[in-house]
């Protein structure tokens, strides 16, 4: 039984998995399931508007597929937040670059069902058993094994919490000017737009810096492919508001 010694204040509060105050986001990523980078693009959005500092996990590094992915994954997500590489079968490979990285952090594990967000966190703690679910033969995609949330401490006292996986992953309350500004690497080049009321997306590159950048190839295309797929949403959930 524990008892509650002092409320802390509330840093940020997450509803999917219920926990507050989390420090940093773990977000897996594996060559099976076939990675949605739309969802990690969301997910990133939501951490950095949370003030919590994302960090993407490739996690099955075992996997012959695992080239590809790496290859894809840094050619996107290099500007945006640090990049580690794992296996979440080889314990060694997680607790020695896991554990440092989790020390004096609450962490969060997440990401699509089947990534191994349960099996890297057995790897850091052996004794917990957790359950870990396989993929469905049938679609390729995870069974959402994992159903309720947990916050576990580690050998250096950092803490750590799994979560569910996800299937569908809308970013609610979100403006069109919000996305733009988590879209961190994007955000950048935005401040050298000709105009201050530039959207990035229907502008010609004279007057959008932003395209000028994925043109040049200095932004990536296929994050600013997904960055108008998730600002026009936003718009339009704004605009029926005034409806
Ligand atoms: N080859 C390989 N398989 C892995 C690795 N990590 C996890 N797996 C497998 O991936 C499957 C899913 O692992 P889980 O840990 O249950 O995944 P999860 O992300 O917790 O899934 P949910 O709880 O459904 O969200 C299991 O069959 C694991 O054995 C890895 O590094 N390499
Ligand atoms: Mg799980
Ligand atoms: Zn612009």
């Amino acid at each position: 039984m524990g008892v509650i010694e002092k409320l802390l204040p509330r840093q940020n509060e997450l509803v999917r998995p219920p926990v507050a105050n989390v420090t940093q986001a773990l977000i897996l990523i594996a060559p099976v399931p076939k990675p949605d980078f739309l969802l990690i693009d969301k997910l990133l959005i939501k951490y950095f508007s949370l003030g919590i500092k994302p960090i993407l996990v490739i996690n099955k590094i075992d996997l012959t597929k695992k080239k590809k992915l790496i290859a894809t994954v840094e050619a996107q997500y290099q500007p945006v937040c640090q990049i580690v590489k794992i296996c979440a079968h080889d314990g060694k490979c997680v607790r020695d670059t896991l554990e440092p990285i989790c020390c004096n952090e609450l962490t969060l594990l997440t990401g699509q069902s089947a990534v191994g967000k349960t099996s890297v966190l057995n790897a850091l703690l052996p004794d917990i058993h957790q359950e870990i679910g396989g993929l469905s033969a049938k679609t390729d995609r995870g069974k959402n094994t994992t159903r309720h949330s947990e916050i576990f401490v580690l050998q250096n006292g950092g803490l750590i919490v799994d979560s569910p996986g996800f299937s569908a992953f809308v970013l609610e309350s979100f403006t069109p000017e919000d996305i733009l500004d988590y879209t961190v690497e994007l955000a950048h080049f935005s401040k050298d737009c000709k105009y201050n009321n530039c959207n990035h997306i229907a502008e010609s590159p004279t007057i959008c810096a932003v395209k000028r950048a994925v043109d040049s190839g200095e932004l990536n295309r296929d994050r600013y492919i997904r960055f108008c797929e998730i600002y026009k949403i936003a718009k339009e959930m704004e605009d029926k508001k005034y409806e």
